[in-house]
């Protein structure tokens, strides 16, 4: 498999759909997709949201929305109840940047849907700011999102490739916070060896990647990232230096959740 990045404006990501899809490239920044105005209303609306928590299973956050990491079914549903509507509100007031990723791949000649979870339909995207008290410098410590998918035993364990999507209404400024992303997807055997492969692949030592290529992706305020998720990535932030920055100014919020192709299904499924 290919390791390339590039830079796009959003005009340009269907015509890179496919390559995305089938891993051709493993990651796209599509720049600019929202106005600094916009993403403060969204940030406004994920921090004053009534369903804001503080996620504490291992992957430290504060969150809207539901997850489904490594949980049973039943309770990925109990979790969907209780926070999955509160993402409907986060694009208050602004465009919705997902109905128009959505639109992008439809236009790239797929068939789309978001995935069902025992005839309820998943959610496709949460907010998280990633707040580990231990790490403030790699607040999402090194990991692949792959067996997380393929052993979650729900709708879309079988897609080729996860692409993860990224919005940032909310980033430090330029340089002081990176998404790593590892030439490296790693195989079952090696993540069993670690012991990790029952937290999903989470997280992966440092000393394990010693050597291995990497780029480290800087996106800004507005911008989507989009990336093959079975690649290893980090996230880290270094913007505690910057001492001018108001507390909430140190905030990385990222909208996200994850789309790709399944074969058996001929379409193309999104879910978070
Ligand atoms: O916050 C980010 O930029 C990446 C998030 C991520 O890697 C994940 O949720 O697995």
């Amino acid at each position: 498999m290919s390791f390339k990045f590039q830079e796009i404006s959003f005009a340009e990501l269907s015509e890179n759909m496919a390559a995305l899809l089938n891993g051709e490239i493993t990651a796209l920044l599509v720049k600019r997709v929202m106005s600094p105005k916009l993403c403060q209303v969204v940030y406004d609306n994920f921090i004053n949201s009534a369903g804001l928590y503080q996620r504490n299973d291992g992957v430290p956050a504060l969150m809207v929305g539901a997850n489904t990491y490594l949980q049973d079914v039943d309770r990925v549903i109990d979790e969907l109840q209780r926070n999955g509507t509160y993402t409907d509100l986060l694009f208050r007031g602004a465009n919705n940047i997902y109905r128009q990723v959505f639109d992008s791949i439809e236009e790239a000649g797929y068939r789309f849907r978001q995935a069902y979870i025992q005839g309820l339909p998943a959610p496709v995207y949460r907010g998280s700011i990633w707040n580990n008290p231990t790490n403030y410098e790699t607040p999402l410590l090194a990991h692949t999102d792959w067996p997380q998918v393929k052993y979650s035993g729900l709708e879309f364990q079988n897609v080729k490739i996860p692409i993860a999507i990224n919005f940032y209404p909310k980033h430090p400024p330029k340089g002081f916070s990176a998404l790593r992303l590892y030439n490296f997807v790693p195989e079952e055997s090696w993540l069993d060896e670690l012991g990790i492969m029952n937290s999903g692949g989470y997280p992966i030592a440092q000393e394990q990647l010693d050597g291995v290529h990497y780029i480290d992706i800087q996106p800004e305020e507005g911008d989507i990232l989009l990336f093959n998720a079975a690649h290893v990535h980090a996230v880290n932030n270094r913007s505690e230096k910057l001492t001018h920055l108001h507390k909430n100014e140190h905030h990385r919020l990222n909208i996200n959740g994850f789309f790709g192709f399944c074969d058996q299904l001929n379409r193309v499924l999104a879910w978070a």
